[in-house]
Parts: C-alpha cells; structure tokens; sequence
C-alpha cells in the first residue's frame, strides 16, 4: 500500500484530528527549518552574489545545459535534504540572459524501485524531434535512462523502458559506466558514456542508435594515453578508479571550428583533447587542461545563442565537511565560459561578454612602470571583476592582491612567475579561519617572448576565477573571516614591470539576497 495521509491515518489508529494537528506541527517546523535556513544563506558573506548557486544545499556537477526557445536552461547535480553530496537529483533553473535566474522545480528524483532509486546521476540534455529529452544515469548499478518534457520543460517524464542501456558492454570489465553525452549525425544517434579500465586509465566508449531505446556498442572513442600523468595506486589504501585516472567521469564532445574536443574529468581535473573526428573515430592532436585547478570539475558545453560553445564548471568548496554543513551550502556554477579553438588547437577560453552587464562602479589607470606594492585606495570590495595589462620587464613576479584586510592579515595573491612560468594562486593568507584550506595552485602559462601579461579576475565573495592570456585558467576558493578584507593591490616584486592597464568594476548582485532567483 503507498503512503497516503489517508492510508497512514487509517493505520495508526490515532485519531485523524491528532494525527493533522501533528502533520501541520511537523510541516511548520519544517518550513520553520527553510525559512531559518534562507535567513542564514541570504547573511552569509561567502555566499557568492554572481555565481550561479541552487537555492540552498549541496550542488555538484552541472548537467544537460540547453538553449532552449529563448531561454537558458542549466540543470545540475544536487542533494535537496543537506550541504553534502548524497541522494542525487537534477536540480533546474532557467535563465534568459546566462547571468540572472529563476529557480524551477526540481527535474528528476529517484524513483523507489526504479533504475535510478540510488540516484540520477549526471547527463545531458538534446531535443528529439521538437522533444526536450534528458539523459542520465541511474545507479546502482549503473545504466543509463531517458526522461521527456514538453516545452514548458517543468514536469519530466521518465521513458517506461528504462534502462535504455542496461550494462556495459559484454566482456569489457569497466571501472565505471556513466555520464551520457547524445548528439545525431545524420539519422542516427550518438552517445558516449565515460569509462575506463583498471591500471591501464580512462575511457570514452561510443554507442550508435536508431530510435535512442535500442543502442549497439561501437567503440571507445578515445583511451588514456601517457599524457594523463597518472597518480599510482600502488600505495593507495582503497582503490579508487576515478583518484587514479582510470576512470574518465562526464566526457562531453563538441565540434569546434574546424577540429572535435572532447572533455573528461578525472583526477580531480577536467582534461581537454583537441584533435580530427571523421567516421566516428577520433583522432586526438592536442590536450591540455581546461583549468589547473582541482576545484573546477565535470565541466559541460552547449551551444548558445549565436552558436557559442558555451561551458560550464563544478567549483567545490576548499573548507571542511562540518564547515559546509554548517553553512547550509556547497557547491558553486563557475562563470559560463566561452570556448574557440586557439593556436595549434589549443583551447582558448574567454568569460562570456554577458557578464558587462554586472558592471558598476569602475575605475582605472595605466601607464605607469610598479616594482613593489601599489595598494588601489579608490575602489575596494569582495564582487570584482579586474582586468590587467602589464609588460614583464625585468620582474620576478606580476599580479594582484585581492581581499587583502588593512593589516594584510588576510589577503589572497594572485601572480605570474617568470622564472617558473606559472600562473599562481595563493591562498595561504586567505583566511584566519581554521576551516578553510590554505594552498598555492599553479598552472603553467608560457608567454611568448614580449607578450604582455593580460589577466581577468573574477572575485565573488569566496570564489576566485582567473583567465590568463585566454589560454590559462585557475579557480580557487577563499573564506576571508574578516569583512574588511576588501582591499585591492597591484604586486611587482623582483623588478620592475609595466603597468599599461588595470580596470577594475564593481560586480552587481545577480539578486537581492543570494539565493540567485
Ligand atoms: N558526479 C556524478 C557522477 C559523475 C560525478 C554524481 C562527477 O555522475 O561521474 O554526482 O563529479
């Protein structure tokens, strides 16, 4: 018998007008519970005010983005009972501009007893002949399933036949089976789903289709190769597939100019192949990292309006397990970034220009040759968007302070080294609180001889993103406890360099009190 108030009552044996009193008591609480936690979330200084956020609890990785008639819409990994990864659902906002939106019902739940009970994992989003259609993986085991909408694309239908695809392919001993990507080639369906094999690395497998229920295993569309520098798991204490590289989690693959991408995430970091695909055979030219950060994960594109490959990004948090909890929040939706392909098929990635929209008070300078510290007195704040302009010269060391507190007991520093030729992140000054992790991320950038360094930082409250010479990115998290950590600095040291630009522009809020809608 299903739980209804009616069935619960008759079983009971309470009295029914007990039995609501209780249930509206407990629904009061609850509701008690959510407007408390709003009043926590909209007061809380690390809550981005221009990332994207769900309206409260855990977010992880962004699924299905869609451009769909008019409107943006982003679905995303998330736990709707707490601040921590579990009970996976599809969370669903709507956006008409990529920079300000409208939470929506949540897309997909479990269903007891189904395929998915476990969990909908994370999937993608097409339309099938004028159909939404999302595709996603139940767990455990894990198989992947199929849901519709009409255009409304608020309530979705799981397809009767799911599994659409029940195992892995016979004979192929995986360590992972999950993450669909589906696309068509003239008329026939493509999908790809992240795998990979133990002790050899990850794997992309490719799977054709006619009617999207029936579908035959082609093969791997691509497979580790000893660029991935693996992590060995001889010493690792439990074996884990994904830690180790030999697990390739939400591969995502795009046509872009003239070349395919395809994207994985493993090891913490979301890899980049650029190379040709013809007969549904890829053949990788280059790669590289989408971000030299571990906190920027299970990236996904979609096309935008006009065409843009646009991407999204999973920024985890850098504080512990109770501290997430006890803010009622994780998980951050990077800036949507925008992607082309660069010289020798590199990835080039640009913030998208929507976010000028958010700019307010500004303020400039250049021109003028820095070797120390040159504190900016005329604009300060914890929303920024800061844009660099500097010839090297002779300095060791070109970049910005941000957040830094009058003292300079709290600061974070981000900076180019010319002798290591890294694009460096430190967070060590970050923050005086104990929760939050204190760390130095490096990613390589190489300048070309004379090339001007050109960097745009976006600061949100606890969130760094940093774009290099469209050709580098680093995403850190900071937890600054103090909220005079506003200050802003240009930082030279070792030499003297070329200051030509600094723009600086207040970010607006997307909304009045954090809760992104
Ligand atoms: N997160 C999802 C999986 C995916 C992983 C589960 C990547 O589908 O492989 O929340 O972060």
């Amino acid at each position: 018998m299903s739980f209804t108030r009616r069935n619960f009552i008759m079983q009971s044996g309470l009295g029914a007008a007990s039995i609501l009193t209780q249930m509206r008591r407990a629904a009061a609480e609850k509701r008690g519970d959510q407007d408390a936690l709003q009043k926590q979330l909209t007061a809380d200084p690390q809550r981005p005010q221009y990332h994207f956020l769900p309206p409260a609890n855990w977010m992880n990785d962004p699924n299905g983005p869609l451009f769909w008639k008019g409107s943006y819409h982003l679905f995303y990994q998330h736990n709707p009972n707490g601040a921590y990864w579990g009970d996976m659902h599809w969370g669903h906002a709507r956006s008409k501009d990529l920079v300000h939106w409208e939470h929506l019902p949540m897309a997909l739940a479990p269903t007891p007893r189904g395929p998915d009970k476990d969990g909908c994992f994370s999937g993608s989003a097409f339309v099938n002949d004028g159909v939404p259609t999302l595709v996603y993986t139940g767990v455990f085991p894990e198989v992947q399933c199929l849901a519709t909408s009409d255009d409304a694309m608020i309530r979705w239908k799981k397809f009767e036949c799911n599994p659409v695809l029940d195992a892995p392919p016979a004979g192929l001993q995986v360590t992972g089976f999950r993450d669909p990507t589906i696309w068509k080639e003239a008329d026939s369906w493509l999908m790809t789903v992240g795998s990979g094999f133990k002790g050899q690395g990850g794997a992309v497998l490719l799977y054709g289709s006619k009617d999207l229920t029936h579908w035959t295993y082609l093969h791997t569309l691509l497979t580790a190769s000893p660029f991935e520098e693996k992590t060995h798991a001889a010493h690792a204490i439990r074996y884990d597939a994904v830690a180790v590289g030999d697990m390739w989690e939400c591969p995502d693959f795009l046509p872009l100019a003239q070349k395919h991408c395809l994207l994985v995430s493993t090891q913490g970091r979301v890899y980049y192949f650029t190379g040709s695909y013809s007969h549904r055979k890829f053949q990788r030219e280059s790669a590289g990292l989408v971000d030299g950060s571990d906190l920027y994960y299970a990236a996904k594109s979609f096309l935008g309006q006009g065409g843009r490959r646009i991407l999204w990004g999973w920024l985890r948090e850098a504080r512990t397990e109770a501290a997430q909890r006890q803010a009622g929040w994780a998980g951050v939706m990077s800036l949507p970034r925008v992607l082309s392909l660069g010289p020798e098929d590199s990835l080039q990635i640009d913030p998208i220009p929507e976010l000028r929209m958010l700019r307010g008070k500004h303020f400039e300078f250049g021109g003028s040759e820095v070797s120390s510290l040159l504190p900016i007195e005329e604009i300060r704040g914890g929303t920024l968007e800061i844009r660099l302009k500097a010839e090297l010269r002779d300095a060791r060391q070109v970049g910005l302070k941000v957040r830094q507190s009058p003292d300079a007991a709290e600061e974070t520093t981000i900076a180019y080294d010319t002798a290591t030729q890294n694009l460096v992140l430190d967070t060590r000054r970050s923050s005086l609180t104990p929760d939050a992790s204190r760390r130095v991320y490096t990613t390589p950038l190489k300048l070309r001889a004379g090339e001007p360094l050109e960097l745009t930082i976006f600061v949100d409250c606890s969130v760094v993103e940093i774009f290099a010479n469209r050709r580098a990115n680093l995403t850190g998290r900071i937890y600054p406890s103090r909220l005079d950590a506003n200050g802003i600095g240009v930082i030279v040291s070792g030499g003297r360099s070329r200051i030509n630009s600094i723009e600086i522009h207040e970010m607006l809020p997307i909304s009045q009190d954090r809760l992104t809608t």
